[in-house]
């Protein structure tokens, strides 16, 4: 058991700390204000190869692991959580169409969504379809005579959904049988009959945009259809246990500055005649937020390493998330508290990142629904 990160590994996350220091932490601030996309700065994430990090070289990626996209996520989420989050949930799409896609379907959209001109959104949830994903109602019903798929249907909350390229959509192309009759669709920007509805106002991650997705007799191609028919649940599912560890990785980072910044700040504030740092109040604040965030930089590699390997992950993605999120919360929120006065004011960073850190306990599953994942692995269903 080695828990040291490879001489590989350590370039990697020096040359993205660099990149984030350089390109992301001057605009972080000013695009949480404006909740304006960074379109020029995921360029350059893109051009530096971030997008495709764990994607094999023959679909231009950089052939990476998923420990290597871990350590990416968190080195950008320490500076801007938006951005983190941009680039993980963007990553989601490359990595379904991987491992469900066609050859076809893998060389048209991957590329592009690794070197740049694609991005790509996940279209699952729904007004009634939250945490009991398998209720969607959207449909996506072939019409034989001209071998179209017909979407009919709302998905919101969607992440990067009024700005993307292309979207997976999941939609029921057999509605009498639930979620055992959904299937994955590709549905491209500018389809007639796609369109994008509100974009939403959120507490925090303000640059990740949400929108509505509306989709009115929209007709795609069948050779749209990712995978099988009724088997886009399954695909669903097994994209979204990647994805919490994506969305672990950006509450890590979250976590991680944190506790730097309440450090630094603990050991400069003087008060009662001495660095705040010497009372044992915040001594056992720093305490707690070392160790709880030691433990979940822990869970979430292990998840990375076990999808690395080949072996199951589910429960340990959820126990990743559900554990690094609680922390990003409970960390951001006693760094800010370290700050007093100065941590609510937006001249100092936390009060985002505790904005930012909230949206981890909720996004990509929230914390119940994976205390559902783990105790179904435990108990069974
Ligand atoms: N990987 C692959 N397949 C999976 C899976 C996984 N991690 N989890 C479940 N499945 C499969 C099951 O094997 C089952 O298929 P079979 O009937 O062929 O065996 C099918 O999916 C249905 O599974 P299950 O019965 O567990 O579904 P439930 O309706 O009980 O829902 C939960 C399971 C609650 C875990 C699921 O709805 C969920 O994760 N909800 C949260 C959704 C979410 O995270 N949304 C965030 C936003 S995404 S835009």
């Amino acid at each position: 058991m080695d828990f040291n990160l490879t001489e590989g590994q350590r370039m990697l996350q020096k040359v993205v700390r660099e990149f984030v220091e350089r390109e992301i932490e001057p605009i972080a601030a000013e695009i949480d204000k404006t909740g304006v996309f960074p379109s020029e700065t995921f360029q350059k994430m893109t051009d530096l190869g971030l997008t495709g990090i764990s994607i094999p070289e023959e679909y231009g990626g950089c052939g990476g692991t998923d420990v290597d996209k871990v350590i990416v996520v968190s080195e950008i989420a320490r500076k801007c959580a938006a951005s983190a989050a941009i680039l993980s949930i963007h990553s989601i799409f490359p990595q379904v169409l991987l491992h469900f896609g066609s050859e076809e379907q893998k060389r048209k959209f991957i590329p592009p969504a690794v070197r740049g001109g694609c991005l790509g959104a996940f279209a699952l949830t729904e007004p009634d379809a939250g945490s009991d994903a398998g209720a969607a109602k959207t449909t996506a019903m072939l019409d034989e005579e001209t071998g179209e798929y017909v979407l009919n249907g709302t998905k919101c909350f969607i992440s990067g959904g009024s700005q993307a390229d292309v979207v997976l959509v999941f939609a029921l192309t057999d509605p009498k049988k639930g979620l055992k009759g959904m299937s994955c669709i590709l549905v491209e920007k500018g389809t007639p009959g796609f369109g994008v509805g509100k974009v939403e106002e959120k507490m925090g991650i303000h640059a990740s945009e949400t929108a509505e997705l509306i989709f009115d007799n929209c007709r795609v191609p069948k050779e749209n259809l990712v995978g099988k028919e009724g088997k886009g649940f399954g695909i669903a599912m097994s994209a979204l246990d990647g994805a919490r560890i994506g969305v672990g990785a950006q509450a890590l980072g979250l976590a991680e500055e944190a506790l730097e910044l309440a450090v630094k700040y603990a050991k400069e504030r003087v008060q009662f005649g001495k660095p705040i740092a010497k009372l044992q109040g915040i001594q056992w604040y720093i305490a707690d937020m070392a160790t709880k965030t030691e433990a979940a930089k822990w869970l979430v590699y292990y998840a990375a390493s076990l999808k690395d390997t080949g072996k199951p992950y589910t429960k340990e993605a959820a126990m990743a998330k559900l554990n690094a999120s609680e922390n990003a919360r409970f960390v951001t929120n006693l760094a800010l508290q370290i700050h007093g006065g100065y941590g609510y004011m937006q001249d100092y960073p936390l009060e985002r990142m505790y904005r930012d850190a909230k949206i981890t306990e909720i996004y990509e599953g929230t914390s119940e629904i994976h205390k559902v994942v783990i105790s179904r692995a435990m108990l069974g269903k």
